[in-house]
């Protein structure tokens, strides 16, 4: 590797030893673009990849708010605005538990890759809580969100820095947090926020683009490769937004899902994944993986053991999209995938592979579609969903439905194109990093030193 790479790899280390899916973020990256830094000498005169890797802004802060109980609650909330060089800061909120400083740098450090591929003017951005909404009523989740965003409209703006949702962050929270901001600013400012309600200025389509755009992907991937989704089948961790869509578009397309699941465990279901199901369930319910076994009693549900690699990983599929949490699929995991004869992976939640597997599956010639791009439809959306509001019109969902595919193809076309310039193979994961590397670096070399 250059030497150059190595210096701020171990730089970053050094600086943030405490962060650890932080630093894996960056290594996956700083290691797949020394082909694209060995072509310009310049970038390490001008310092720009110990630039890249520190984020231009960090607001950390309190969050006290009420239970129903009238006991006081205290959450610690975040934003990282980590690079604006291609736009305004954009990135979802994450509301989990185990959300830290070291997530949302990861999160925000990769938002900025995938931001760039889309190749809309989007800077990357991220933030969240350690908030809970498990098990929460509806007045505390507004509550919490009214106290989150009381701090955080200081901070953001549709010019300045425009979140969405992530884990736990959905079209519920999102209308709390723009209702407070509305509140606050006393303006109709539509494009703070993206992923709002389709009657205050939501875009068509949004709720389906990172699920949907994750399987247009997938198609040029396989097409590219010879290969389609016809009566393929696939097995997708997670059953939230991105697992839901995700389902459903594979099933136009006619491949057959055969297990979803939640941080509890899996369902099997041999006679396809019945979608209606999942989401009466997940979405209206807001309840367990595990209740549709109850009512299907042909399927199997798994629960996952403690220390033990998610069940879903053990089922057979030729196709498999980790639409969960980072991490999801570790190097053991990759091994019962590979041993039951999986061809594609598809990343549709950020960073579930960890570094091993991805080598594993590499190495094993599988196809790999990785977050960056394979999830960037989303983001995508939201960029769309701005657009909208700054024109005070709304597309059908057929016109945003066309404009994500049209992105999605063209991320694929930008991943093959590097691929075949820098003579990587299949390694999608190298390709994507250095195309959204290339853009962001060329931007940030015209602004100077910032
Ligand atoms: P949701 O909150 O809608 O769903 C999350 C799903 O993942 C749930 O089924 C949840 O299960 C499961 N999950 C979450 N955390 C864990 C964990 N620690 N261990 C095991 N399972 C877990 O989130 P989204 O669908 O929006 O997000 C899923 C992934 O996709 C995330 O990685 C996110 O960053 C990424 N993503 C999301 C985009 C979007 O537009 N929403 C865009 C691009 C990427 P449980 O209910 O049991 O917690
Ligand atoms: O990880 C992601 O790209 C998202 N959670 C979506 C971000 C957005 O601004 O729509």
């Amino acid at each position: 590797m250059e030497a150059y790479l190595e210096k701020v790899i171990n730089d970053t280390r050094a600086k943030n030893a405490h962060e650890k899916e932080f630093l894996q973020a960056v290594e996956e990256v700083l290691t797949t673009i020394a082909p694209a830094v060995k072509r310009h000498p310049e970038y390490k005169e001008m310092a720009l990849l110990e630039r890249l890797v520190e984020p231009e802004r960090i607001i950390m802060f309190r969050v006290p708010w009420i239970d129903d109980k009238g006991q006081i609650q205290v959450n610690k909330g975040y934003r990282v605005q980590y690079n604006g060089a291609l736009g305004p800061y954009k990135g979802g909120l994450r509301f989990h538990p185990s959300v830290n400083l070291s997530i949302i740098k990861f999160l925000g450090f990769e938002q900025i890759f995938k931001n760039a591929l889309t190749g809309l003017p989007i800077g990357g951005g991220k933030g969240g809580s350690d908030f809970d909404p498990k098990g929460k009523s509806d007045n505390e989740i507004m509550k919490f969100c009214q106290s989150f965003m009381l701090e955080l409209q200081r901070h953001i703006g549709h010019n300045l820095d425009v979140p969405a949702g992530d884990i736990g962050v959905g079209g519920r929270e999102i209308g709390y947090m723009f209702g407070q901001y509305r509140r606050i600013r006393n303006q109709y400012e539509a494009g703070v926020l993206t992923g709002k309600g389709l009657d205050y200025w939501g875009s068509l389509a949004r709720k389906e683009a990172t699920g949907y755009g994750l399987i247009y992907f997938m198609r040029e991937m396989l097409k590219a490769n010879n290969l389609d989704m016809k009566d393929k089948t696939v097995i997708i961790s997670g059953s939230g937004n991105v697992a839901i869509y995700a389902c459903e578009k594979a099933y136009q397309y006619g491949a057959k899902v055969v297990a979803m699941s939640d941080s509890n465990g899996c369902i099997y279901d041999e006679n396809g994944i019945d979608l209606a199901l999942i989401k009466e369930i997940k979405e209206i319910k807001r309840g367990r993986i595990k209740e549709y076994a109850d009512v299907k009693t042909n399927a199997k549900y798994y629960e996952n053991k403690e220390g033990m690699e998610p069940a879903i990983w053990s089922i057979k599929a030729d196709i498999a999209l980790p639409c969960a949490t980072q991490n999801d699929i570790n190097l053991n995991s990759a091994k019962k995938l590979v041993e039951n004869g999986v061809i594609a992976i598809g990343e549709g939640a950020n960073m579930p592979t960890t570094i091993e597997a991805i080598k594993y599956f590499l190495d094993n010639k599988i196809l790999l579609a990785p977050a960056k791009a394979a999830n960037a439809g989303g983001v995508a959306t939201s960029a769309l969903e701005m657009s909208q509001n700054s024109m005070r019109l709304s597309w059908t969902f057929e016109e945003v439905d066309q404009k994500l595919d049209n992105i999605m193809v063209n991320i694929f076309k930008s991943c093959e194109e590097t691929s075949k310039f820098y003579d990587l193979g299949t390694n999608y994961v190298a390709a994507a990093n250095l195309a959204g590397f290339r853009r962001v670096a060329k931007a940030m070399r015209a602004q100077g030193v910032i």
